[in-house]
């Protein structure tokens, strides 16, 4: 039995969908920047996700044209040693955010078809679990960079 009002549903559902497949309108991205290492070595990404909307939104990893994979990483020390594992998603709360950043959460990027050297922007689509999508320039910088205000690389 198939009723007219669950129809209705269905394809309100599949709109409010394909509205989410979009931008992520309420996110806003800064302190964007990859820690480029020497050769082929995997590199991290870090940002600054703000949302400003009144439903907390979940980052589930990001996509580039420039490397072949990329994955979502927390890093962690126990007893002095540290360590990676894998992130299904990283929640940015309503009006908050999160902050990717050496030692903690970071993109780690793979596989890069082309030499990214610092001062290079790198652009990396984040993809967040709704399905909504956010283009974000990285600024490639060296692999001795801490943070985001260390602008005093010297190169
Ligand atoms: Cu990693």
């Amino acid at each position: 039995m198939k009723s007219p009002a669950l129809s209705i549903l269905f394809a309100g559902w599949l709109l409010t969908g394909a509205a989410h497949a979009g931008a992520a309108d309420h996110v806003h991205a800064s302190h964007a920047w990859i820690r480029v290492l020497p050769g082929n070595l995997p590199a991290g990404a870090y940002v600054t996700l703000r949302n400003d909307g009144d439903q907390a939104i979940a980052l589930s990893g990001a996509s580039s044209t420039v490397y072949a994979d990329v994955m979502l990483h927390r890093s962690s020390t126990a007893g002095g040693m540290s360590r990676m594992t894998m992130v299904d998603a990283l929640s940015v709360p309503a009006h908050g955010e999160a902050v990717l950043a050496p030692a903690g959460y970071h993109l780690m990027l793979m596989q890069a078809n082309a030499t990214v050297k610092p001062g290079d922007t790198v652009r990396l689509t984040l993809n967040f679990t709704d399905g909504s999508r956010l283009a974000t320039d990285f600024l490639a910088r060296p692999a001795n960079a801490m943070d985001a205000g260390d602008d005093h690389s010297g190169h």
